[in-house]
């Protein structure tokens, strides 16, 4: 717990206040409609299906942008600071993330289709953790600056300058799109022990 509790430290913790109905007015048509958003499960290693590589998104439409309320929903709950699609199983290029610390407003950032088009030479080596993989965290060193291109929820081209925390966070998501696991940044070693770990305790619960 030794990075939630640095995490926390940093004023990274979350509280769970976010409303399980809202009320959304949509201007074209103009109905109002209760939109439900949902807790879903996130998968744990050894999912097979966090090796999965996500499609990219074709379209962003009704259906999308409730996958996006429900990750929201469901990070913001874990708590986390990002997630990846398919750490609910929907294998599709979308990531969310809120890097707002405790006593600031949220902060709920969305990026489709994400692309990182630029790494620095310098390095950042962060403790992280991961939502798929419960309680256990670890230092990662990866290039401390990225530029990434995105769509955003209107579908418009973007491109953000990432440093810090925000750009190992969406190094750590970007990776999740390709199937890749903080742990496989580490050595076989320690990724071993790990896997041994958590498949332990997926065949005690299967009994
Ligand atoms: O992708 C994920 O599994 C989410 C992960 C993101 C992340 C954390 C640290 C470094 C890189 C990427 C998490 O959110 S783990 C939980 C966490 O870091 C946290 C939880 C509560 C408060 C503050 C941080
Ligand atoms: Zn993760």
């Amino acid at each position: 717990m030794a990075a939630a509790a640095a995490a926390s430290r940093a004023g990274h913790a979350r509280s769970c206040r976010s409303p399980r109905l809202i009320l959304r007015i949509d201007r074209v048509p103009a109905t109002a409609y209760i939109a439900t958003m949902a807790l879903r499960d996130i998968l744990i290693l050894p999912d097979k299906r966090l090796r999965q590589v996500s499609d990219p998104v074709k379209k962003i439409d009704a259906s999308l942008r409730k996958l996006i309320e429900d990750m929201f929903e469901t990070m913001y709950d874990a708590p986390g600071i990002g997630l990846a699609a398919i750490q609910i199983g929907a294998p599709k290029r979308v990531i969310t993330m809120d890097l707002a610390k405790k006593e600031e407003p949220r902060n709920p950032q969305v990026f489709i289709n994400p692309e990182i088009v630029w790494t620095s030479q310098e390095k950042a080596t962060y403790e992280e953790g991961c939502l798929s993989i419960p309680e256990y965290y670890d230092d990662v060193e990866r290039p401390a600056q990225v530029k990434v291109k995105y769509l955003d929820l209107e579908g418009k081209p973007r491109e953000v300058e990432a440093n810090g925390l925000f750009a190992t966070c969406l190094q750590h998501e970007i990776d999740h799109l390709n199937g890749v696991l903080f742990i496989d940044h580490l050595s076989k070693l320690k990724r071993d022990r790990v896997l041994k770990k958590f498949t332990k305790a997926a065949k005690r619960a299967a009994v």
